[in-house]
């Protein structure tokens, strides 16, 4: 699969007008990421993978995770939330989709909530992260929107892994579990990254290291990726999600983590500074603001 637009590009390559984006993304740029500030809008609640970590129903304001959000608004209420958060933080230079569930998999929601926001403020850098199961059907639509700045989280290249990691996927209205759904899932990951690399969008690939299932898997991954055209790696720790499939299984040292971040730095540019955020996170990363600017006034879990 092959992008059309452009021969060729890797992450060096990036062009000019996605590298100026990158400078002020917070989560690709490490120096931007104590100036800029980044909103989730919690526009897509939909998911059609399951992984073995996750558990969306699991609101908690205490709770801070990928998957977890306080409220799912509308293209609309989303486009009005980003121009009162707007008002407020200033140096706000992302507005992203990330879930709680995957933001392709409620491609109405999210394009239509870009269309909003773009009339608004042509500026805002947009970001979409998603498991990657549709992006051979998107990542031309990626394109066209104008999105520079998209996630993909691959946890493996072995369908072998990852049956241990997805339970099954949702396809073109079919169930598929084991090998067969991981190799569906993992092949759409890879030919996606590769069209979106080729077209110049700058490709973060999220891997979640989870302990003696993919960790000593995470080089090849990072190896692959790069050729791929990636941009950056960000290796973050499994969180084990209670009522999830591997809510008992142990996390993964902080110390180890930064090893294997510090080995696949010498293949590739690594993300050191992800607060693995909810799905409606507003602020600094390090400055999560998203109770002073949730509608739903609720505090949970005491
Ligand atoms: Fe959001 Fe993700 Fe875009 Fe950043 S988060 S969609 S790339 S704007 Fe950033 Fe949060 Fe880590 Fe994600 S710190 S979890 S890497
Ligand atoms: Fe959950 Fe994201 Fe996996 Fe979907 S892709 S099951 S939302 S972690």
């Amino acid at each position: 699969m092959n992008c059309p637009y452009t021969q060729e590009q890797n992450s060096s390559l990036l062009p000019l007008n996605t590298l100026d984006k990158t400078g002020r993304h917070p989560c690709f740029s490490f120096n931007a990421h104590l100036k800029f500030a980044r909103m989730h809008l919690p526009v897509a609640p939909y998911c059609n993978i399951n992984c073995n970590y996750c558990n969306r129903k699991y609101d908690c304001l205490h709770e801070s995770r990928p998957g977890v959000t306080s409220e799912i608004l509308s293209p609309e209420s989303a486009h009005q939330k980003y121009k009162f958060v707007k008002e407020k933080i200033g140096n706000l230079s992302v507005a992203g989709i990330a879930g709680p569930g995957d933001a392709l998999a409620n491609w109405t929601n999210t394009r239509k909530t870009i269309e909003l926001i773009k009339q608004t403020d042509p500026e805002v850098i947009f970001c979409l992260s998603t498991n990657g199961l549709k992006l051979p059907e998107y990542a031309p639509r990626i394109v066209e929107l104008g999105i520079k700045h998209v996630t993909v989280t691959v946890n493996c290249l072995d369908p072998e892994i990852g049956e241990r990691i997805y339970r099954f996927i949702n396809y073109k209205g079919k169930r598929y579990k084991g090998i067969e759904g991981a190799g569906i899932l993992i092949n759409n990951q890879l030919a996606g990254i590769e069209y979106l690399a080729g077209c110049g969008v700058a490709i973060k690939v999220n891997i979640v290291a989870i302990k003696s299932i993919n960790d000593r898997h995470i080089p090849d991954i990072v190896k692959k990726v790069k050729e791929l055209g990636v941009f950056i790696t960000n290796i973050m720790p499994l969180i084990p999600a209670e009522g999830s499939a591997f809510a008992n299984l142990p996390q993964i040292s902080m110390k180890d983590l930064n090893k294997l971040r510090n080995a696949c730095q010498a293949d590739l540019q690594q993300m050191y500074h992800c607060r693995q955020c909810r799905a409606d996170a507003v602020g600094l990363l390090g400055d999560d603001r998203s109770f002073e600017f949730s509608s739903v006034n609720k505090v949970c879990c005491q």
